[in-house]
């Protein structure tokens, strides 16, 4: 009897060892967009155009945090009428770039960036353990007017990518000097923890040995 028990209970572990495993794996395949509401910063000046530049009328400059509020502009909306737009030609716009940190690191397998039409838009990644920038690459010009989504139209196709990063970085060069995101997501997973590692391989050990013990 008492071997009778000690063997419900060890399967009853097993149990949880294979749910545990199965929600991680879960979470896991989950390809959620990782840079949604995530903290945006901002360096350069933005929001101010050249002198007599025919853009006025219908110019707004989006809050930082428009740029991934997982909201796209219609497309071909006007390039500066409520994005993050700046005017390279004007004095402190000439190197601008945002940085959108994911806080934490995470593993990146598709991008969607809405953007103005006719400019080429950079794109680089922090990776999380060299801490180094690493360039994607670059968005080139499409046909259209205003704001365009890259890959596809439709909002909805991914670029399909594959690296592990902790921030990103988007700057923008010529083109006709206007330049502007309204939208820029990230898709990808966790990379988990260590920590979670380890529980992980403890469960994996475990279901392992009580495997052989119920064989036995
Ligand atoms: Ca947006
Ligand atoms: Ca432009």
């Amino acid at each position: 009897m008492i071997k009778k028990s000690a063997k419900f209970t060890t399967v009853t572990v097993a149990m949880l060892f294979l749910a545990l495993i199965l929600s991680i794996a879960a979470t896991a395949s989950a390809d959620t967009n990782v840079a949604l509401n995530k903290p945006v910063t901002l360096s350069g000046e933005f929001g101010v155009l050249r002198s007599n530049s025919g853009w006025e009328t219908g110019a707004i400059l989006g809050s930082p945090s428009t740029i991934n509020d997982g909201i796209f502009f219609p497309e071909r909306t006007q390039w500066n009428s409520g994005s993050i737009w700046w005017d390279s030609t004007v004095s402190g716009s000439e190197n601008n770039s945002i940085v959108i940190d994911l806080q934490g690191a995470y593993h990146i397998t598709g991008i969607i960036t809405q953007a103005d039409n006719n400019d080429k838009y950079y794109m680089e990644y922090l990776h999380p353990i060299a801490n180094m920038w690493i360039m994607i690459g670059w968005w080139p010009e499409v046909d259209g007017w205003g704001l365009m989504t890259r890959p596809d139209g439709d909002q909805v196709t991914q670029s399909l990518v594959s690296f592990d990063a902790s921030k990103f970085r988007l700057t923008a060069y010529p083109g006709d000097g206007y330049y502007a995101y309204s939208e820029f997501q990230a898709f990808g997973t966790p990379i988990p923890e260590p920590a979670t590692m380890l529980l992980l391989g403890l469960g994996l050990m475990g279901l392992a040995g009580v495997r052989k013990k119920i064989k036995k």
